[in-house]
């Protein structure tokens, strides 16, 4: 009997703690869109229990330790990380705990990836393991509650080679923090979990890419640029033994790291449908009124096709580009008259009036 207590512990410890729960997702069947991350709050809502902000170093026993780079137990923090040798420096767990710190490598300390200032402090988002990681705490203290983004121009670097600097990624331009590309998407399914756990107290919340709603509950260039994350930094082992030490710990889990299919199945209908939008939003048409029989059109994106009607809804010109990287196109040879211009571009078109004196 006790062999066999023995044998079942042993089991336990090995398989793990905790694959997904058989049916933990059964809810989710058929579901897409925000009904789906619906579903997935009520799931990830149910079973989690606050541990306090102390036991948080405790869980980064099992969530935050180094087995994967190093292989050394010492504290994983993706701000100091070195994903290809050895690290800069490194922390133990349960020593050199912020504290005050004058640099990198003084302490380290809990980082919010979604800033405490943007709920307020609020528990449980404030001791929620899925978002709050061990880092460095300077690094920490250098993001502040920056957004997360691209950097061309840096004001900082950190030693591992975080970035902070002007947002180059298309639809923000203020300073952001980008951490290194091995991190990207673990960050990214960090943020959109906490985007689903919260998404019925989130639409009040204030934090700089914030939208207001429940639903897209980000931006729609962070939307983008971390559906563009996740796609690019794919779930590897040291997430889904992060995600299983996180359930063993506080009783949920991120379903982003679960199902990686889910992102885009409840994100990227929004974003398909903004970024055509946009590739129109900055076309012109020149000059209009015009006296020479002939206009220019002028975009951002290719200008795949247009045609060109009259008021009665007759087509006059169909001219398709041969050249599919031509922003900019020249109509000759048109017919005096107001005329509508129809132009494409992808799955989106736009019509424009045009005057031919
Ligand atoms: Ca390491
Ligand atoms: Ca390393
Ligand atoms: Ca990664």
């Amino acid at each position: 009997m006790k062999h066999l207590l023995h044998i079942f512990i042993l089991l336990f410890t090995i398989n793990g703690f905790s694959q997904i729960p058989l049916g933990y997702y059964d809810s989710t069947a058929g579901k897409t869109g925000y009904v789906l991350k619906t579903a997935l709050n009520k799931i990830i809502t149910a079973g989690h229990i606050d541990r306090g902000y102390g036991n948080l170093y405790t869980g980064y026993l099992t969530t935050d330790s180094d087995k994967f780079y190093d292989n050394d137990s010492t504290v994983l923090d993706m701000y100091s990380e070195n994903p290809a040798g050895a690290d800069p420096y490194f922390y133990n767990h349960g020593s050199r705990r912020c504290g005050n710190y004058t640099g990198e490598n003084s302490c380290h300390n809990r980082e919010h990836l979604f800033p405490q200032s943007g709920f307020g402090r609020g528990y449980p988002m404030r001791t929620d393991i899925h978002h709050v990681v061990p880092s460095d705490g300077y690094v920490n203290g250098q993001r502040g509650s920056l957004p997360f983004g691209e950097v061309t121009s840096t004001t900082w670097t950190s030693q591992n080679g975080s970035k902070k600097g002007p947002c180059t990624f298309p639809g923000y331009a203020n300073l952001v923090f980008e951490p290194i590309d091995e991190f990207k998407g673990d960050i990214a399914r960090c943020m959109l979990y906490f985007a689903t756990r919260y998404e019925t107290q989130i639409s009040s919340w204030g934090w700089g890419p914030l939208n207001g709603t429940s639903t897209q509950v980000y931006d729609q260039w962070f939307i983008n640029l971390l559906v563009k994350w996740h796609l690019q930094d794919t779930v590897n082992q040291r997430e889904i033994v992060r995600n299983n030490s996180s359930y063993t710990y506080q009783g949920n889990r991120n379903p982003y790291i679960d199902s990686p299919q889910w992102v885009t199945q409840i994100w990227t209908s929004t974003l398909s449908s903004s970024v055509e939008e946009n590739k129109l939003a900055s076309i012109s048409l020149f000059p209009n009124p015009t006296n020479s029989n002939s206009v220019t059109i002028k975009n951002e994106y290719p200008i795949e096709n247009i045609e060109v009607f009259s008021m009665l809804g007759a087509k006059v010109i169909s001219h398709s580009t041969t050249d599919f990287g031509s922003k900019r196109v020249l109509l000759t040879d048109l017919p005096k008259g107001v005329l509508l211009i129809k132009i494409n571009s992808g799955e989106s078109s736009v019509v424009k009036k045009l005057v031919v004196q």
